[in-house]
């Protein structure tokens, strides 16, 4: 089975690594659409820490990830699934119900996300330290 997932993974941390290794663990390939710095800016209005290549770099380093590629667009999702050949698209549940439309052509799985980290919640400690 081919699993892909899609995220920022902007200075990543332990709930991005848990989620990667769950999703790793539901097929034997995992392939990782990073979001790019543009589309970041048009989603959460700032640009990432850290830029495209340098997430690209670290999520690739992660034990059980096999292929990295950019995300470009959200409305790409249904193309890239199918040009990655998935059998199966794994979010956090964060994104609960947010890709069932992909049903028709992979299985869409939600796993819990881990509670109480963050980026964000990175950022403000660093803030206020
Ligand atoms: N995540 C998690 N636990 C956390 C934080 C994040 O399980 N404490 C998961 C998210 O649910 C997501 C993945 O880690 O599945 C990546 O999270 P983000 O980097 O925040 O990605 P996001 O901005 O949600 O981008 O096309 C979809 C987007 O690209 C997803």
């Amino acid at each position: 089975m081919r699993v892909i997932t899609f995220g920022t993974f902007d200075m990543p941390h332990i709930g991005h690594v848990k989620i990667l290794n769950r999703a790793r663990e539901l097929g034997e390939r995992l392939i990782v659409g990073v979001s790019s710095d543009a589309l970041n800016l048009l989603k959460k209005g700032r640009k990432p820490i850290y830029s495209q290549q340098e997430r690209m770099f670290l999520v690739h380093a992660f034990k059980g990830v096999d292929e990295v590629f950019l995300e470009e667009s959200l409305e790409l999702k249904r193309e890239y699934i199918l040009q990655h050949q998935a059998d199966i698209l794994v979010m956090g549940d964060d994104w609960q119900g947010k890709f069932d439309e992909f049903s028709d052509i992979c299985q869409v799985i939600y796993l819990p996300r881990t509670p109480s980290i963050s980026t964000t919640s990175v950022i403000e400690v660093v803030k206020t330290n």
